[in-house]
């Protein structure tokens, strides 16, 4: 009965548009108009997120047609009691109802009617929203994924991938960017591993919270491949509101030949007979970026989709040397103790997978671009980044006493080597 309301929103937008008041927020943006921001819970992609979108839309128009009969009533009694005259205003109060069985029975009528137009929908969605529908279970994909601050692991059970310390096989695991397959119901089951956090794609699915000690669990599904931006959504500490992460899906070839790709170790790039008399490839200058200075280029904003195809492939011109020189600082400056490259060297657990770091579009839990500029901009200065990040701990670092110990220190050039190093991990 509910399967496709009118969305009361845009009629709200019109009213406002009316006002004039686009030209003076200054909010003439078309994704504004078109409430389409990349965290859009209006303009949805995902079957999950469209059911509960129904349900909103249900609470908006009972809602609106109660505020036009409250406003219009309202307005009545102030029109009709209004003071006409000098006299009235000091006149004595028409006279007092004291009650009337008709309206007050129709009243609480009102209400209840009012409210089971609104609970039916939603208590349906809460049911059907809730887990994959037993009819799917078959086509269901399944992965995990786990809350840390301020990062999110997610791990692919089904997929085997082998391991550094005896190259058995042990779970995929990436950081940040989930790949899932478009079109199919997918399940996240959802773990912190210290304070609560909330799972957050606005565009496939509402929120479900990671709680330390307990097992929960969201169902969702991308119409088609697609790009989705996600956010942790329960203030979990200093760098809760850069706590982001991206929803990647894509259709069944391309799904399972990225599975292919990450199940491989790291990319070791073998020194070419060329390379001996080649030019330096270029980085970026290292400049100093201004304070909140943003993090993400335009292009990447318009077609997040295709700059992910395009972070698969190898960079041209690598430098077969200086990712080897990259390699080698990444285990003397002490990388290794947090995170893993599997297949090279570390085999820390605390942070995130950088086994394919190169081939994922944003560091830093979705907050930087992944590119060459930002990568250095992260490691010459993570606190700078995402203030009280644990990476940054390695950076500065105290003593019991509260005294200042010699943390990580990057010269320039190790910061170019080892930019060039993350960029070749495909
Ligand atoms: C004390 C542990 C620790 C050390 C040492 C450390 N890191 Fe990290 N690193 C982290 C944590 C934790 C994060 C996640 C930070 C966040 O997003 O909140 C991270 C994030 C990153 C990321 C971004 C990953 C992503 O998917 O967003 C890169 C790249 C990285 N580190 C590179 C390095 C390099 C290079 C070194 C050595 C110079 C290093 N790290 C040393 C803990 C560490
Ligand atoms: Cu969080």
């Amino acid at each position: 009965m509910f399967s496709s309301l009118p969305n009361p929103v845009r009629w709200v937008r019109a009213v406002i548009a009316l006002a004039g008041l686009a030209t003076l927020s200054g909010c003439a943006k078309l994704n504004f108009w078109q409430m389409d921001g990349h965290q859009s819970t209006i303009v949805v992609e995902g079957s999950v997120a469209r059911e509960q979108l129904q349900v909103f839309y249900v609470t908006c128009w009972v809602s609106l047609v109660i505020f036009v009969i409250v406003a219009a009533v309202l307005a009545y009694a102030t029109f009709k009691f209004r003071a006409r005259s000098a006299a009235d205003e000091h006149a004595e109060p028409p006279p007092q109802g004291h009650g009337n069985p008709f309206i007050e029975l129709g009243l609480i009528g009102a209400s209840v009617l009012a409210l089971v137009v609104i609970a039916v929908p939603t208590l349906k969605a809460i049911w059907s929203t809730y887990d994959v529908p037993e009819a799917e279970k078959a086509n269901m994909y399944e992965v995990n994924g786990t809350g840390y601050q301020w990062w999110f692991k997610f791990e692919y059970p089904g997929e085997l991938a082998p391991t550094n310390a005896t190259g058995a096989k042990a779970p995929l695991v990436t950081g940040n960017e989930l790949v899932i397959p478009a079109g199919r119901p997918v399940r996240i089951n959802l773990r912190t591993v210290d304070v609560i956090h909330s799972f957050w794609v606005p565009k496939l699915a509402g929120k479900v919270d990671m709680i330390p000690n307990r097992a929960n669990h969201i169902y969702l599904r991308a119409d088609k491949p697609g790009y989705f931006w996600g956010q942790c959504a329960e203030y979990c500490g200093d760098s809760h509101a850069v706590m982001r992460f991206r929803i990647i899906a894509l259709d069944a070839k391309e799904f399972a030949e990225w599975l292919e790709q990450q199940s491989q170790t790291g990319r070791t790039v073998a020194p070419r007979a060329a390379d001996a008399n080649r030019a330096k490839p270029q980085f970026a200058a290292l400049r100093s970026f201004k304070q909140n200075e943003a993090g993400i280029t335009a292009k990447f904003d318009v077609n997040p989709l295709e700059s992910w195809r395009a972070k698969q492939a190898p960079e041209k011109n690598e430098d077969a040397a200086l990712i080897a020189a990259g390699r080698e600082l990444f285990k003397t400056k002490t990388c290794i103790a947090c995170h893993t490259v599997r297949g090279h060297e570390g085999g820390g657990v605390s942070a995130p997978d950088l086994t394919h770091i190169g081939s994922r579009t944003t560091i830093a839990a979705g907050l930087l671009e992944n590119n060459s500029e930002q990568l250095r901009r992260w490691i010459h200065n993570p606190n700078s980044v995402k203030p009280g990040n644990k990476m940054a701990l390695a950076y500065a670092r105290t003593d019991r006493e509260g005294k200042p110990v010699d943390g990580i220190k990057l010269t320039p050039e190790d910061e170019g080597a080892l930019v060039a190093y993350l960029e070749s991990l495909k």
